[in-house]
C-alpha cells in the first residue's frame, strides 16, 4: 500500500487561521481524541484494534478487556472491536494493509468517531491509518495519557502528566510543521526565513516542556520539607497493578476516604497517612498503579512520585486475586519494583477481592509467585480481617525496632524531642524532674536519645 503525503487532511480541522500558536496547536492534538465540543456531543464511539502475538505474558481476552476499560476510563463508548495476531508491525501501518483498510471500513461502518489501535504506533503510521480511514487515530500510549489527564487533579499530577504528554505530542504537531513548510512556507513568529514551521514548533515546544519541568522541580521542592518531616517514620508502600484494590484498602487500613473505583488510573497521586496512635510512627501510602507496558515517558513524568518507593520499610503489593490475570499482573508489579531500585525491600503481599474467589490459587503457586514472602488473602469487605491485617503489617514495619525504658529528665530538650519525633510512645510515668518513657525506636535512635540525655 502507498501512501501519499498529503496536505491537512479533511477530517482534521487543524486550526491554521493563527499559524504558529502553539497553544491552540497543543489543545487541537490533545482534543482530537475528544472532540467532544466540536461534536457537542460526550462521547467518541471508538472502534478498537487490538494488537499482538498472544505468545506469553497476556491473553487476547486480556489485553482486549485491558484496552476496553482504558477506552472507558478515557470516557468513550466502544462501538465494535477486533483482535488481529501478528508478530512484526507493518512499517507503513503497523497492520497488515489488508486487515488496516478492513479494520478501517468496519469502523466506518459502525458509526466510530475514533479508531483506537492497542500497539505502539509512529506519528507517520498514525497518519497513514487517519488517512485510510478518514478519522482520529489514538494508539495505546495516546489513550492512556487521555485517562491519565483525565484523572489527574493536584498540580503535581497535572505537570506530571502535561510533560509526558506534550512530550507525545511533539512528534506529531511537528509533522504538522512539516506539511505547512510544504505548503506555506513559513509561519507567524518564526526567527526569520531560515526557520521552518517545523522548527520553530520544536523550539516552541522544548522552551514550554523545559517550564513545565521546571514547575514541576519547584512544586517537588516544596513538598520535600514534609518528607524530611516523615524521614524517621516507618512507612508501609501499598503498590500493584492498577484497579488492584490498593486505595480500597488504604481507606479501610487507615480511615482515610480516597476515591476509588472500579476503573484504572483513578489514583495518580501518592498519598501518606498515619497507622498508627502513639506519635504515629508507621505510615502507609497508596500511589499511582502500574500497567503492563506502562508509556516510558508516564514513567519518567512520575519517577520522583515513584522514587518514594524505595524509601518504604515495607512494600505490599496488593493483588487483585480475582482477576484472571494476576499472575501477568504480579510480574508487571516485580518487574516496575526493580525498575525503581526498591526491589530488595521487606515485602508483605495482600491478595484482595478474595470474596470473588470459588477456590485459591495452589500453595506451590503462591510460593512461586511471592518467592517465599508473607502473604494473606483478603476481602475488603471484611473488617475483622483487615484489623487482623493491620496489625500484621505495623509489626512488619516496626521489625527492626528495639522496645525500651528510657527516663529522660525535663532539662534535656534534646532528648526529649529526639522521643517525640522519632520514637513511638508506648507508655510514660511521670517522676520528680522528668519522665520515664517506655518507647519503641531504631537501636541508633534508643543510643542518640541516651547521648542526648546525658549531655549537660
Ligand atoms: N469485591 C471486591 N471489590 C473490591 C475489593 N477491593 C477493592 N474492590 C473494588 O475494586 C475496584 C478498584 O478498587 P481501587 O481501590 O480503586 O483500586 P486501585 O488499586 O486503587 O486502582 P487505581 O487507583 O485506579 O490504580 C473498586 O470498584 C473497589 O470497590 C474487594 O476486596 N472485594
Ligand atoms: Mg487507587
Amino acid at each position: 500500500m502507498k501512501f501519499e503525503s498529503k496536505p491537512i487532511k479533511e477530517h482534521e480541522e487543524v486550526p491554521l487561521a493563527d499559524d504558529g500558536d502553539l497553544e491552540t496547536l497543543v489543545e487541537h492534538f490533545k482534543n482530537r481524541s475528544a472532540r467532544r465540543e466540536a461534536r457537542q456531543s460526550s462521547q467518541n464511539g471508538c472502534y478498537i484494534v487490538c494488537v499482538g502475538d498472544w505468545s506469553e505474558g497476556c491473553s487476547r481476552d486480556a489485553q482486549l478487556a485491558e484496552i476496553v476499560g482504558l477506552v472507558g476510563a478515557q470516557g468513550d463508548r466502544v462501538v465494535g472491536s477486533e483482535t488481529i495476531k501478528q508478530r512484526h508491525p507493518d512499517p507503513a501501518t503497523v497492520l497488515r494493509s489488508g486487515k488496516a483498510k478492513a479494520a478501517a471500513e468496519m469502523a466506518t461502518r459502525l458509526g466510530a468517531t475514533m479508531m483506537v489501535v492497542d500497539a505502539e504506533l509512529k506519528p507517520s503510521q498514525m497518519r497513514n491509518l487517519e488517512d485510510l480511514s478518514g478519522m482520529p487515530v489514538c494508539d495505546r500510549e495516546g489513550v492512556i495519557l487521555n485517562v491519565f489527564l483525565r484523572h489527574a487533579k493536584t498540580q503535581t499530577a497535572r505537570i506530571q502528566v502535561e510533560i509526558a504528554h506534550l512530550s507525545y505530542l511533539k512528534p506529531l504537531i511537528c509533522g504538522l510543521g512539516v506539511q505547512m513548510d510544504q505548503q506555506a512556507g513559513g509561519i507567524m513568529g518564526s526567527r526569520g526565513p531560515g526557520e521552518t514551521a517545523s522548527e520553530l514548533l520544536a523550539r516552541r515546544l522544548d522552551k514550554r516542556l523545559a517550564e513545565l519541568k521546571q514547575s514541576l522541580e519547584r512544586v517537588q521542592v516544596a513538598g520535600e520539607s514534609q518528607r524530611k518531616r516523615r524521614g524517621q517514620c516507618k512507612r508501609i508502600a501499598l503498590v500493584g497493578y492498577t484497579n488492584a484494590g490498593k486505595t480500597t484498602l488504604m481507606n479501610n487500613l487507615a480511615s482515610t476516604e480516597l476515591v476509588a473505583q472500579d476503573m484504572p488510573f483513578v489514583t495518580l497521586d501518592t498519598t501518606v497517612r498515619c497507622l498508627t496512635r502513639y506519635g504515629g510512627d508507621v505510615l502507609l501510602s497508596d500511589t499511582v498503579g502500574f500497567i503492563r507496558r506502562l508509556p516510558n515517558r508516564l514513567l519518567a513524568s512520575f519517577a520522583s512520585t515513584l522514587a518514594e518507593l524505595k524509601e518504604a520499610t515495607l512494600i505490599v503489593p496488593v493483588v487483585d486475586a480475582s482477576d484472571p490475570e494476576w499472575k501477568m499482573h504480579l510480574e508487571t508489579t516485580h518487574k516496575m519494583l526493580v525498575t525503581l531500585g526498591a526491589e530488595e525491600i521487606p515485602r508483605y503481599y495482600v491478595f484482595s477481592k478474595a470474596d470473588r474467589l470459588a477456590s485459591l490459587p495452589s500453595k506451590e503457586d503462591l510460593e512461586m509467585v511471592t518467592s517465599g514472602h508473607d502473604y494473606q488473602f483478603i476481602s475488603n469487605q471484611d473488617q475483622d480481617a483487615i484489623g487482623e491485617l493491620k496489625e500484621t503489617l505495623i509489626g512488619r514495619a516496626r521489625a527492626d525496632l528495639r522496645r525500651t525504658k528510657v527516663y529522660v529528665p525535663y532539662h534535656a530538650s534534646n532528648a526529649m524531642e529526639t522521643v517525640y519525633r522519632s520514637c513511638r510512645i508506648v507508655e510514660t510515668e511521670t517522676k520528680p524532674n522528668g519522665l520515664l518513657f517506655s518507647l519503641e525506636a531504631e537501636s541508633h535512635v534508643i543510643d542518640q536519645v541516651q547521648r542526648q540525655r546525658a549531655q549537660p
